[in-house]
């Protein structure tokens, strides 16, 4: 850090109350008229629904990360944009019941859906993945969800679709890193993408769950998309909107610094990032080092949508 920022999560009462009793009733309000008891608690329902089987299908090369690293270390930049280990101390004030996502652009029927009908209509499981950041700190975790494609059978994407954007929730009074981040220059909401054929490949998944139990907060809950052979970044956390378009989306990393950061971000050892090597990585939380594997050891799966030039 080349400067000492205030702690800006520390915000005076006077300022942050009104927010907080505006956001603490308006979500009470809606609890008790659309919910039952659960929701009146802000705790979803998910009786029944974690741990989900595990699917076989999906194997490891290493052993699982312990739970309290994965859960520990975490890059989301709303709640803290320089400090991982300080995020899961400051989700508390984090709703994230009840929930709700926006989809709209190129489908039949641009629709809200509520999260709570959505984990009713698509059967969980459980699959271990790599994960790789792209600052070369990896781990391996049992994400608990189900394919991303599943969802937009149902939405019925038209043939102009070429790309869906997704944008992160935006509540700087839940988050605390909001207004450091953007002192930095970070231009909130944050907001990804991917290619329809990226969306729709049988390994992007929508996740609700961490093992065996609903995602933590500072894993992105209630919902976040994962990609396993692209850098973590394309991850997007806590997701409110999806959007069908034609056009290849601006990310937040790409617009943040575009020398860095591509769109498409597929896990290459062989390409540097500009400050660093990308052939080793560093896994949680004893750090040791392992050769990264092209597109993080789904190549077999993945390479097919590329033509050698997209990373
Ligand atoms: N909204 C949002 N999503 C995000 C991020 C973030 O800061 N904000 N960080 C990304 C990065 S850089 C990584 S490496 C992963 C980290 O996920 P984890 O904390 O569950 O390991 O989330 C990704 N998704
Ligand atoms: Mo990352």
């Amino acid at each position: 850090m080349l400067i000492r920022i205030p702690k800006t999560w520390e915000i005076p009462e006077r300022e942050a109350t009104p927010e907080h009793v505006y956001w603490n009733r308006r979500e009470i309000v809606r609890a008790a008229g659309f919910l039952g008891a659960a929701g009146l608690l802000g705790a979803a329902d998910t009786a029944g629904l974690y741990p989900a089987k595990r699917n076989p299908a999906f194997t490891l090369d290493r052993p699982i990360t312990e739970e309290w690293a994965a859960t520990g270390y975490n890059n989301y930049y709303e709640f803290h944009p320089t400090d991982k280990q300080a995020v899961k101390d400051l989700v508390g004030k984090f709703v994230t019941h009840p929930w709700s996502i926006e989809v709209k652009g190129h489908v039949a029927k641009p629709q809200t859906l509520d999260l709570d009908d959505v984990l009713k209509k698509f059967p969980l499981e459980e699959r271990l993945y790599r994960f790789r950041c792209v600052e070369a700190w990896s781990m391996a975790v049992p994400w608990t969800g189900f394919p991303m494609s599943e969802l937009i059978k149902t939405l019925q994407p038209k043939p102009e679709a070429k790309y869906i954007r997704f944008v992160t929730v935006n509540r700087p009074h839940q988050m605390p890193g909001m207004r450091m981040g953007e002192a930095l220059g970070y231009k909130w909401p944050y907001y990804e993408g991917l290619r329809m054929d990226e969306a729709m490949h049988p390994l992007t998944m929508i996740v609700t769950g961490l093992y065996g139990k609903p995602l933590p907060k500072q894993n992105g809950a209630p919902v976040r998309v994962i990609v396993p052979w692209k850098y973590g970044y394309k991850s997007i956390k806590s997701i409110v909107t999806m959007d069908f378009v034609s056009k290849v989306p601006p990310t937040f990393w790409n617009d943040t610094q575009a020398t860095e950061y591509g769109f498409y971000s597929n896990v290459n050892p062989n390409k540097r990032h500009p400050r660093w090597s990308q052939a080793f990585e560093k896994v949680i939380p004893r750090m040791e080092v392992r050769r990264t594997l092209m597109y993080n050891g789904y190549e077999s799966e993945v390479a097919r949508l590329y033509d050698g030039k997209e990373f």
